[in-house]
């Protein structure tokens, strides 16, 4: 087995960050009594969603520069059917309106008060929720930068975006991905965890992969789909995801601050990770396992 990589047989489920591990245990609880990889990865991120102290998952996520806490998710199963949702407000779990959007309409995609309108016919119940901490900060962010474009800022203090994979024990794959994305982004602004094939990509014959990070550079090399075209074509996971991290540090002039992460699973149960900068974790769990596991990367902050 090449370093770096895990092989599992057997149900498996992998996701991002630290709290991919309760996130994990959720998702757990289905596969290991022999549910889907699709009801696993839903069932998964729902747990991060819910978390009010998380602030980039979710309703407790941090605002846009407007005072909007617009939420992004999307949801990809074994047989290449997908759902989205985008610029989401005030519903509490965005990941199962996406997969709603994936069984019960005919689109992939539902973004804005289209999303919003879906959910609430379709029962989806609204959370408000003034997290005094959230309103507090985002009064002092306004103060100081009213006027200015800043720069983005995803790094290793302003993460939490949760991607999930999982294989369930019939060998099939499914993937989610949630997040309230990058802090104080512009009104409207969609990241690369709603955009399949971007944040998220299942070829149940091939692999699957996730990305966090800097969604405008994940989406510009189509960064989950990069992962699992590579691995088509021979490469392991770990391989897949350094290439695709290599392609986005070559497409980029200034690399300061541009963090981006892939995970990804092969067919065989191979995983493998990779990161622009250090500082990028996963969490792991199969019946040997749970665990957090450090990914390699390109360079150190
Ligand atoms: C986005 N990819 O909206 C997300 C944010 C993220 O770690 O993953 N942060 O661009």
């Amino acid at each position: 087995m090449r370093s770096f990589e895990t092989k599992i047989d057997g149900p498996i489920v992998i996701s991002t960050w630290n709290h991919g591990l309760s996130a994990n245990a959720a998702a757990w609880e289905v596969l290991s009594k022999g549910g889907s990889a699709l009801d696993a990865v839903e069932k998964g991120v729902r747990v991060t969603e819910s978390d009010l102290t998380n602030r980039s998952v979710g309703i407790g996520g941090m605002p846009d520069r407007e005072g909007h806490v617009t939420l992004d998710a999307c949801i990809m199963d074994h047989e290449s059917r997908c759902g989205a949702v985008g610029f989401l407000e005030g519903i509490d779990h965005p990941i199962s309106v996406a997969r709603a959007v994936m069984e019960r309409t005919q689109h992939v995609m539902l973004v804005g008060a289209g999303a919003k309108k879906f959910a609430l016919e379709q029962g989806f119940g609204t959370i408000k929720t003034p997290i005094p901490e959230v309103k507090d900060e985002y009064k002092k962010w306004k103060k100081e930068n009213q006027h200015l474009f800043k720069k983005p800022e995803i790094n290793h203090e302003n993460h939490d975006t949760i991607g999930m994979l999982a294989m369930d024990s019939s060998g099939n794959l499914a993937g989610s991905c949630t997040t309230s994305g990058w802090a104080y982004k512009l009104h409207g602004r969609l990241g690369d965890s709603p955009i399949i094939g971007a944040g998220l990509f299942i070829d149940n014959e091939v692999g699957a992969a996730c990305a966090t990070g800097l969604g405008e550079a994940i989406i510009r090399i189509a960064g989950s789909h990069t992962v699992v075209e590579l691995m088509r074509h021979g490469h392991s996971p770990m391989e897949a995801c350094k290439l695709a991290v290599q392609r986005i540090i070559s497409k980029h002039k200034d690399l300061s601050g541009l963090q981006c992460c892939f995970l990804a699973i092969d067919k065989f149960g191979n995983v493998g990770s990779y990161s622009v900068y250090n500082g990028f974790n996963y969490a792991l769990r199969s019946e040997k396992e749970e665990k957090m596991v450090d990914a390699p990367f390109d360079r150190k902050w």
